[in-house]
């Protein structure tokens, strides 16, 4: 077996109702049917609302040490091979890597059992109140590969200086690390190394120029890769040659102060939950770019390395956060909910930190950051990313906002709020709330401790039903005019570097617990595009506003891809 295999595919499958990852039997019951990888079994009507226990099997032909990777999974998982538990996952929405004695060369069975069961343990980083579905399956692809005795891990590439083109490159090694070894560098596919280093022990590390290189920015997105080869094995990535960094109440992109505007999208597609194919990826980033918007925050996991790559070339920016939502201070103040934050953040900054795409670092959306002992999990996630990587700011999306207590431990300020949505219903018309709250927010911004943070406005919006057009709330044009009046407001305003508008999409989420009266057929109908990517009114009145005004993607160049019919 050459380089890794993809397990894509079509696999053997059988549910178990109400059975969870640690059933008894999953390591050895029939299966009964089969099942698509990458996957959600209850995104399919069959199991849809069903709670329990997905059990996938395939064979593979393999020997040796070898590497599973498992690029997503919902909500918690077992694995075994031939029989035997070889590991866990237990971070929804991430990225797991088991490395393992897989014996001798031949047919194996591998057996992936996955449950999409919530419960109430506050430790838990998924829980039953959160606003979008947690479904059960394979959210990513799954590879394997046979691992030589000496072999690379993951290497990261951190741009150091946007003049000279220098990069520091870090190659992690595991296995039987040789003490001495030497490594060749490859830049651009290039059939000859562009040099060759001794290196020595599991970490080796250098700043390195890159022959030819190109600035990336969202209007010249210019990668470059890296294959490192040692005599045993090679590994690569891509990467992109950027500066950014928050000063003096601004986020600057190579130098060039920001404007970010664009959208909250979850990974979520009616027909397939989480595991989106591709091509709904690409048609959404188009949609997105092509309407003149610049940024994109992935609401509210890890995102996946197929999104990130696209978003690293189609020039767009990006946050991305960990796992958590509306989690109240029981939740932040659990030693295990502080563990497996810090894990899964750990674990996300790792898989991410090449995508020159990826600006902003975020966790915890809406916690109840307003309590003096948030600050205590909240300096862990800040230390944690700083630990794995110190060329990009922090922040996270408060709906404390000015109750907040721990603004001054992040690089970037980020506020929800709903003016003119939540609240305010005993008015006969309620977007006149927008502008003093809107104001409200800026000035509490401006104040000493705060005005050298860069200010976003992470979540703002309003549902519309399609259809609506009473003009009421829950109607299209209520939505358009509430987005219309928040764009006009913040477009231009000097406390304001970001917008993110709530949402892209219309989300899969629960129709029964606090959500009952509001999310109307499951879904948050706060999308601009409803859930098929349908446009509603206020897509094409903010389409018209970009049009008339473009925002500046990023490096001072006009805009490419807006105005287009
Ligand atoms: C919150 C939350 C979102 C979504 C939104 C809403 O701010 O962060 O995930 O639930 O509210 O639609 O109410």
């Amino acid at each position: 077996m050459a380089g890794s295999i993809l397990l894509d595919g079509l696999w053997e499958f059988r549910f178990l109702p109400g059975a969870s990852h640690d059933s008894a039997d999953a390591a050895k019951t029939e299966m009964t049917e089969f099942m698509a990888v990458p996957g959600c079994f209850d995104a399919l009507k069959k199991y849809f609302g069903q709670f329990g226990c997905g059990v996938y099997r395939r064979t593979v032909e393999c020997g040796g040490t070898v590497r599973l990777a498992i690029g997503g999974i919902g909500l918690a998982a077992r694995v075994f091979w031939d029989g035997r538990e070889i590991g866990t996952c237990l971070y929804p929405w991430s990225s797991e890597t088991i490395v393992f004695d897989a014996g001798a060369h031949g047919r194996h069975e591998l057996r992936i059992a996955v449950d999409n069961l919530r419960g109430d343990d506050p430790s838990a980083l998924f829980h039953n109140f959160y606003d979008f579905y947690g479904y059960g399956g394979l959210y990513d692809s799954v590879t394997l590969e046979e691992l030589p005795e000496h072999y690379f891990e993951r290497i990261e590439a951190i741009p150091l200086d946007i003049g000279s083109g220098k990069v520091r490159f870090r190659v992690f090694s595991a296995g039987k690390v040789p003490e001495n070894y030497k490594l060749q560098f490859f830049f651009d596919h290039a059939p000859a190394p562009a040099c060759e280093v001794e290196a020595a022990g599991p970490l080796w590390e250098a700043v390195l120029p890159v022959p030819d290189f190109r600035i990336w920015s969202p209007d010249t997105p210019n990668l470059h890769s890296v294959t490192v080869r040692s005599s045993s094995h090679s590994i690569s990535t891509e990467f992109g040659i950027r500066r950014i960094e928050a000063a003096g109440g601004k986020l600057l992109l190579n130098g060039k102060p920001l404007r970010l505007i664009g959208y909250n999208r979850h990974e979520a597609h009616p027909d397939f939950g989480p595991a989106t194919p591709l091509q709904i990826m690409l048609d959404d980033l188009t949609m997105i770019r092509d309407q003149g918007c610049n940024f994109i925050r992935g609401c509210h996991y890890p995102q996946k390395e197929a999104f990130l790559s696209l978003c690293d070339r189609m020039g767009m920016l990006v946050w991305d956060e960990s796992l958590g939502w509306g989690n109240s201070e029981a939740h932040l103040k659990n030693p295990e909910f502080i563990r497996k934050q810090c894990e899964q953040t750990r674990r996300m900054v790792r898989r991410s930190i090449n995508h020159p795409g990826v600006i902003l670092w975020g966790f915890l959306n809406e916690a109840d950051t307003s309590v003096n002992s948030a600050r205590e999990i909240v300096t862990k996630l800040c230390a944690t990313i700083r630990e794995a990587d110190l060329s990009r700011p922090i922040t996270f999306a408060s709906n404390c906002c000015t109750k907040d207590v721990c603004l001054d431990l992040a690089d970037v300020i980020s506020f929800n709020t709903y003016p003119g949505w939540y609240g305010g219903l005993e008015r006969p018309d309620s977007i006149d709330m927008i502008e003093p709250e809107l104001s409200r927010l800026a000035e509490f911004a401006s104040l000493p401790e705060y005005r050298d943070k860069p200010v976003i406005i992470s979540e703002i919006g309003a549902s519309a039903i399609v259809g609506d057009h009473s003009g009421m709330r829950w109607s299209e044009e209520y939505q358009a005019r509430l987005l219309e009046t928040v764009f006009r407001f913040l477009r231009n305003h000097p406390r304001c570097t970001g917008l993110l508008i709530w949402q892209f999409s219309n989300a899969k989420s629960y129709s029964c617990g606090g959500h009952s009266l509001s999310r109307p057929r499951g879904f948050n109908n706060k999308g601009l595009v409803d859930e098929y990517r349908r446009p509603k009114l206020a897509w094409h009145r903010i389409t018209e506003l970009l049009r008339a005004e473009p925002v500046r993607r990023g490096d001072g160049q006009p805009p490419t891809g807006v105005g287009k019919k």
